[in-house]
């Protein structure tokens, strides 16, 4: 009975391709679109191509998931067994030569893309997008606050202010307990680890107002812990910093 319906239901290979085809255009349109709406404004190439990678690797990941949501469909829909024994099994699929290749070759094209890819978008970015005219700006991160010094200036702030274009250094660390330094809509996190400086860089590209959160849970008002971030022209940038007492 069994064997005669699923003559009736046509070939299997041909209805899990008809499946994945549609479930892969409809992971390719979800890839696309969706990083867009859910991840912040972008106010650098860093956050820029972070969020390109996260589309293209999503479009590249659909066609495998697909793969694997149409085969178990069909499995759930038209392989279920409701007799008494174990149910019978059919041949193991290390023996399917075809499929094996496939499987092989599909992974690893995959696999050199994502490497290849991933190695250029290292050197495109260029340890933070390359800006002019680089930066230091040391960040302190304790429960729970940021701080943000000046190097060369005695100005501390308790927002974090970067000129535009121009490549700034952070230099980052804690008073305390580990602490994340997240500048959410640049790409930028690392940690702030007491007793040791960490590093990371970045080139806002866009005038505005951000935010910067800590990504480390660090205690009680953890939640709490963020600093507004202001990018300004490189004129007032200058012009703010004259304006600041020589310390907070
Ligand atoms: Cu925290």
């Amino acid at each position: 009975m069994v064997s005669d319906s699923n003559e009736k239901q046509g070939s299997p290979a041909k209805a899990i391709f008809y499946t994945w085809l549609v479930l892969t255009a409809i992971g390719v349109v979800i890839s696309i679109l969706v990083p867009g709406w859910v991840m912040p404004k972008a106010a650098s190439s860093t956050m820029k191509l972070t969020i390109l990678t996260m589309v293209v690797f999503s479009v590249a990941a659909a066609p495998v998931a697909a793969g694997v949501y149409a085969t178990a469909l069909y499995a759930l829909v038209k392989w279920r067994y409701r007799g008494d024994g174990p149910p019978p099994d059919g041949p193991p699929m290390r023996a399917n030569n075809p499929v094996t290749v496939l499987w092989l070759s599909v992974s690893t094209v995959l696999t050199v893309f994502l490497l290849v890819w991933g190695l250029a978008a290292l050197s495109v970015d260029n340890g933070g997008g390359g800006g002019k005219d680089p930066m230091t700006i040391d960040v302190t991160g304790q429960q729970w606050i940021w701080t943000f010094a000046y190097p060369g200036t005695h100005v501390k702030s308790y927002e974090l202010y970067m000129p535009l274009g121009r490549k700034i250094n952070f230099d980052v660390t804690s008073e305390d307990v580990v602490h994340g330094f997240w500048i959410v809509q640049m790409g930028v996190k690392i940690n702030a680890n007491p007793g040791v400086i960490t590093t990371t860089s970045v080139t806002p590209d866009k005038v505005g107002t951000y935010i910067v959160r800590c990504s480390e849970l660090c205690g009680l008002n953890h939640a709490f812990m963020d600093a507004e971030v202001h990018v300004l022209s490189d004129a007032n940038f200058n012009k703010w910093l004259k304006s600041q007492p020589a310390s907070v």
